[in-house]
């Protein structure tokens, strides 16, 4: 038995399904999860001393490699002066400073732990602005764990076959109306229908978890001018954009201005953190300025806020991690294309920079039916072929991957052979786990 088997057994008999968070438990692939000891640069290391390429980076923070030494020194520093005070401090200052000069259409922002909490604080003002409560999403987007998004809800509880989790109440989900992504009639409709109820529209501008899935031209634009022509707060949920498409995230890639937008594990280096931000008349709601309460002990965290610091100052004043982001991007999906291309098999492969997903299906993926219509046993089978070459993907069909300036091109060049070696033991239909 391995060291991460002998972990998972007993993870399992102490923790629900042995993980603390469903998608790595390894369901939808079979096997055994890789229990992680650390990582550094483009590397993963597990409990039994291999070492893997990783194309996950902590499911999207890691931009910079794993323990960017900037990031580590700030931390480290950062330590010396204690670890929460649940006051003020100059840091907060600075990172909200930082982010609405990053971000032009965050005008004002509130730091908290996670995406799930800032989404869940987000549609709260939207609802407080407006005076609305209805909500719409679309399937297949995951915006944490909030009750209110649960419902046709992407990543684990798709990849779980739970989009619309028990436990959610039937009021809760009377109020979110969900439409398929990409699809702006669909919008259309259900806003007419609910004259004057809707809050807020809320969406990952570039999906992340469903797979990666890109708005179509114009689907961006038109679901803000029915924001506008209906009074409905448009949110852009850039957990996994912001920072990483560009220095102001997937809205700036787009040319496209949200009223909120909400962020997460990126803006602390992959420390917890979450924010959520945009228009100051929506912002000045929240209390204390308002009557909308949100609060949190280990709000704008110290030590959260150096790693986070230390990662977008980077960011900011080096533009030329974008480019080489997008350059890893694209030689990567077109090694993975000319695999396919060599294996005779036609399947999809979505890119935006530095996220992408190879779908097994001939479909184009624009939408949540679309990434279900993949073949998941395939992909079971492609995944562990991977990670017996050294490659670290995500545990599922339905997640993005995420690269780091941190993979050079020698690493791009092996990733893109056991690409091509996985496909052809993923045909032969014998998983090698
Ligand atoms: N739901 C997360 C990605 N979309 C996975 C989180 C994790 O397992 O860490």
């Amino acid at each position: 038995m391995t060291t991460s088997e002998q972990l998972f057994e007993k993870a399992k008999t102490l923790i629900p399904g042995g993980v603390n968070s469903p998608v790595r438990a390894f369901r939808s692939v079979g096997g055994t999860p890789l229990f992680i000891k650390s990582a550094k640069g483009p590397y993963l290391y597990d409990e039994d001393g291999r070492q893997y390429i990783e194309l996950i980076n902590s499911w999207g923070p890691m931009i910079l490699g794993h323990a960017f030494e900037p990031v580590e020194k700030a931390v480290r520093d950062a330590i010396q002066h204690s670890f929460s005070f649940g006051a003020p401090t100059r840091k907060e200052v600075e990172m909200a400073e930082l982010i609405t000069n990053m971000v032009p259409s965050i005008e004002q922002v509130r730091m908290v732990n996670s995406g799930t909490e800032a989404t869940m604080a987000a549609i709260r003002v939207a609802r407080g602005f407006t005076n609305r409560d209805k909500l719409i999403k679309f399937e297949g987007c995951y915006h944490g764990h909030g009750d209110s998004f649960l419902i046709a809800a992407g990543s684990g509880a798709m990849t779980m076959g739970i989009p619309d989790s028990p436990g959610v109440t039937k009021a809760t989900a009377a109020d979110t109306l969900t439409a398929p992504f990409n699809d702006l009639a669909a919008v259309e409709t259900l806003l007419a229908n609910n004259h004057n109820q809707v809050a807020a529209i809320i969406l990952e501008p570039v999906v992340g978890n469903m797979g990666c899935v890109l708005p179509e031209p114009g689907f961006l634009e038109g679901v803000r001018t029915l924001c506008d022509q209906h009074g409905v707060v448009l949110i852009f949920d850039e957990v996994m954009t912001g920072f990483r498409l560009a220095k102001g995230g997937a809205q700036e890639r787009f040319g496209i201005k949200p009223d909120l937008t909400t962020l997460g594990k990126i803006i602390g280096g992959g420390m917890p953190v979450g924010a959520y931000g945009g228009r100051a008349d929506i912002m000045q709601l929240v209390a204390p300025a308002g009557p909308v309460y949100q609060a949190g002990t280990l709000s704008g965290n110290p030590i959260a806020m150096s790693a986070g610091l230390a990662m977008l100052h980077h960011l900011n004043e080096h533009p030329e991690v974008y480019t080489r982001l997008d350059a890893i991007g694209e030689k990567l999906t077109t090694g993975f294309k000319a695999g396919l291309q060599k294996a005779g098999l036609p399947y999809t492969i979505n890119q935006l920079g530095s996220m992408f997903t190879l779908f097994m299906t001939e479909r184009p993926v624009a939408n949540f039916s679309d990434a279900k219509s993949c073949d998941v046993a395939a992909f079971g089978r492609y995944f562990h072929a991977m990670l017996e070459r050294g490659v670290y993907l995500a545990p599922s069909q339905f997640e993005s991957l995420f690269t780091s300036i941190a993979l050079t091109d020698d690493l791009i060049d092996q990733v893109i052979q056991a690409n091509e070696e996985s496909l052809l033991v993923m045909m032969t239909g014998s998983p090698e786990r």
